[in-house]
């Protein structure tokens, strides 16, 4: 019975591989590809620190349909709890804004740099354009690894209002999942055998 089980697995391993990915998001990535989340990956805690946020929670989790509207003058802080934030080689932290392309100072580590989000050249279900600034963390002054702090801060000091629909680190786990994958594979071709 157990052995039976354990070929079913190999089995399903072998022929769904991607279902191993079954706990990530995919969202959209500029000009139109896209790229998956761990869904432990987004940010997990909003804080309002000034100003007025509107529906602050809606910066947490995928749903690119609902939006924190951050105010003028307004602060955001964001904070993850249950994921590593490193510098790892890529960009290392995804802001979604909606609608307008709306700028932004985001602070992290005591640096405040000015962001403008990129058109994904996708909408959302209400029709409204999705943008996204991928943020590299050698740009803030940290070295590759742990930089330190699980804490983010978007402001405004803009006559406008970012909507900011979900923050997340892409993908630190690339090189393990690819991996994993790697090893299966080799290991079904010499089940297979
Ligand atoms: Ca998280
Ligand atoms: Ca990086
Ligand atoms: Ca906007
Ligand atoms: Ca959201």
């Amino acid at each position: 019975m157990q052995k039976t089980l354990l070929m079913i697995t190999i089995l399903w391993a072998c022929y769904s591989p991607s279902s191993l990915f079954a706990a990530q998001i995919t969202l959209p990535d500029v000009g139109g590809g896209s790229t998956s989340f761990d869904t432990t990956h987004f940010v997990d805690v909003a804080n309002i620190l000034d100003g007025s946020v509107t529906n602050p929670n809606d910066a947490l989790g995928v749903d690119l349909d609902v939006f924190a509207s951050v105010g003028n003058p307004a602060t955001l802080e964001l904070e993850f709890t249950d994921n590593d934030v490193n510098n790892n080689p890529g960009t290392d932290l995804w802001i979604y804004e909606i609608g307008f392309p709306e700028t932004f100072n985001l602070t992290i580590g005591g640096t405040t740099q000015l962001i403008v989000p990129v058109d994904t050249l996708v909408n959302n279900s209400d029709g409204a354009d999705i943008y996204v600034a991928q943020i590299e963390f050698g740009d803030f002054g940290f070295a590759s690894g742990p930089i330190g702090t699980q804490t983010i801060m978007i402001s405004n000091t803009t006559n406008s209002t970012p909507d900011i629909a979900a923050v997340a680190v892409p993908e630190p786990a690339t090189m393990v999942h690819m991996a994993l994958l790697g090893a299966i594979v080799l290991f079904c071709r010499r089940w297979r055998r």
